[in-house]
Order: C-alpha cells, then structure tokens, then sequence
C-alpha cells in the first residue's frame, strides 16, 4: 500500500511561483524534481535507454559486476532506503544479491512519483520474490522521512542508503551536502551510504559528449525539459505555448556542471495561477543543473555531510563511481 504525504499540489505551484515571480532582469528558474509527474518519470526512463545518455547504462554495469561485493561490504545482513528510487531498474541487482546472501530485504523507495513506485514494486516482486517493499511517496527534500530498520533479520543489520543515478548532482554544492547531512542524521554507525555520480569531463569523456547525453538527437531530453511547461500548464492553469520555448544545454565550466535551460524565443507574457510572468526574447528558464565530480569534490562532499569514504567502484572508462561512504 503506498503513503500519499501532505499535498504535492501546493509545493508545485509554490515552486513554480518562487523561481517564475522574480525581477526583471533576474534568472527565472524552475526545481528539476518538477519534472517527474507521470509523463516525466517516463520520458526520464526514455532518456536512459537513449544512445547518448551513458550514465544510467554504465552505472548498471558497474552494479552488475559488482553487486555482491557491494552488498556485502557492510559487513552482514542489509535493508536499503533509496532517495528519488524511480522505478528502481538499477537496485533490483542490489536487491538480488542481497537476497543470495540473507533471509529475505526489505527495501524502501521514496519518490515524488507514485506511478513509479507502483511500477517498481511490480516488477522487483517478480524478479526477487523474498524482497519486502515498503513505498513513499514523498518528496525527500521538502518533506520528512523516516528510515525503516528490518528487525527481522537475524544478528545487526545494517542499512544501505541508496543515492544512485547521479541524483546528487541535481542539487547545488551546499544542498547536497545538506540532504546527505539529513540521511546521515538517521544513519547508525555500521550502516553506509552508496553514492553514484557522473565525473567531470577527461579519461576520454569530452564535452561533447557531456552536452550530447543531455541534447540528445532524437530530441526526447528537449522533450523532458518542456515537459515541465505541460505540468504547470496542467497543474497551474498556466498558458505556456510549448513551440515558443527551446531545449537548451550547456556545459559550464566553473561550476563544473551541465545546464538546462528554456529560452524564450520571443518576447511574451504567461500567466500562471493568477500572476503574469513575462519574458524577453532570449531570456531563459533555468530548470536543471547536473554537477560532475571529480575523486577530490566527492571526497569533500561526503566529509562536510559527515561520512568517511569506504570504497569506489568505477567502470572500465572511469566515466561514473558508486562509492560507499560509512558513517
Ligand atoms: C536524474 N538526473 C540524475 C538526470 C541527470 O543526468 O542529471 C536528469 C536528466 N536531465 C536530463 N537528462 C537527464
């Protein structure tokens, strides 16, 4: 049965009005989880399987080569929580070879998107059948949660926080390190955190390439970031016309991050539950960043949030890393 938390209703269209209603002249910017209603979580999972899109084929390679190693590297039975689980594709590897390994898991997947928890649940009871799920709807950043410990397991057991899918990198320096603070607040020592980025350009990965898996050529990540217009055009009564907006991405540098933006191809006014936001031509929303790391920012990282590095595992390209961090 799946936990429906306080009105998702009321924190979109604070959201949108926060990042919309700004000065002129002053970036107008919409969160990335607006992205994940029904349609979003879909297109996201379409943009997984695309050509361009490395990260989400490459962290499953990284899993499913190292999955036992990873389960058992805290030592002894494990129950997994996961961040933004989505419908959790990668973790049925974790979740498989923990069952191998102890008398049945339990896992618990948050996410803004109850389609893809119900989606999830279908498919990890048929793959690993002793697994025990217990779903949140739930935005981790803006709402509570609380950890479920297994209690059935015999002797410790410990939990494995999942962070995977290079979610972190969605969140700005000071937000990660404060949603991995929270985690780490309900964490016990024994119990770790399992942390997958993307890393910085080099090893042979390009810019380009970067900008590519984010632009992709069949247009479904343009379609993704437009996405978020149709929601408030839903959601909010907003009247945004979808062909006056462009998928933009960019890589930037300094801040060591790709950026999605939606530019305004002409000037125009927009209105949106009860106020009127105006644009000019060439002015952008700014509606994602996703920061890549390098082996110094994640150990930085996990040391402000209070954890301890314990092990990476990367793949053969050291494209992408899955690293346990202990409290
Ligand atoms: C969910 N998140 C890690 C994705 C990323 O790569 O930043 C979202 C995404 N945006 C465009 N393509 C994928």
């Amino acid at each position: 049965m799946i936990q429906i938390t306080d009105s998702l209703q009321e924190s979109v269209r604070n959201e949108a009005l926060k990042g919309l209603c700004v000065a002129p002249g002053q970036q107008k910017t919409l969160s990335p989880w607006l992205f994940y209603d029904e349609r979003g979580s879909r297109l996201f999972e379409d943009i997984t399987r695309l050509d361009e899109y490395y990260l989400t084929r490459t962290e499953r390679e990284i899993f499913a080569v190292n999955a036992k190693q990873i389960v058992a590297s805290l030592g002894g039975p494990v129950s997994f929580v996961e961040l933004g689980a989505g419908t959790s594709t990668k973790t049925g590897l974790l979740l498989c070879a923990a069952s191998h390994q102890q008398n049945g898991v339990l896992y618990q997947p948050i996410d803004v998107s109850s389609s893809a928890l119900e989606e999830a649940s279908v498919s990890l009871r048929e793959k690993v059948p002793t697994v025990r799920i217990r779903p949140l709807v739930a935005n981790y950043i803006t709402d509570g949660y609380t950890i479920e410990r297994d209690l059935t397991q015999e002797g410790a057991c410990r939990v494995m926080a999942l962070y995977i899918g290079s979610s972190i990198g969605n969140f700005a320096p000071h937000e990660a390190i404060e949603i991995l603070s929270n985690l780490r607040s309900q964490l016990q020592p024994g119990d770790g955190l399992l942390l997958g980025t993307d890393l910085r350009p080099g090893f042979g990965k390009t810019i380009a390439q970067l900008e590519a898996a984010y632009d992709d050529a069949e247009g479904v990540t343009a379609e993704f970031n437009r996405n978020v217009l149709v929601r408030l055009n839903r959601e909010l009564d907003a009247n945004f016309h979808l062909d006056s907006f462009s998928h933009v991405a960019r890589w930037n540098e300094a801040a060591s991050r790709i950026e999605m933006h939606l530019e305004s191809l002409c000037e125009q006014t927009v209105h949106i539950a009860g106020q009127t936001i105006r644009f000019a031509a060439g002015e952008t929303i700014h509606t994602e960043n996703s920061h890549k790391f390098s082996a110094d920012s994640l150990q930085a990282l996990f040391q402000e949030a209070g954890f301890t590095v314990s092990r990476t595992w990367n793949d053969p390209r050291q494209w992408f890393a899955v690293t346990l961090a202990r409290v």
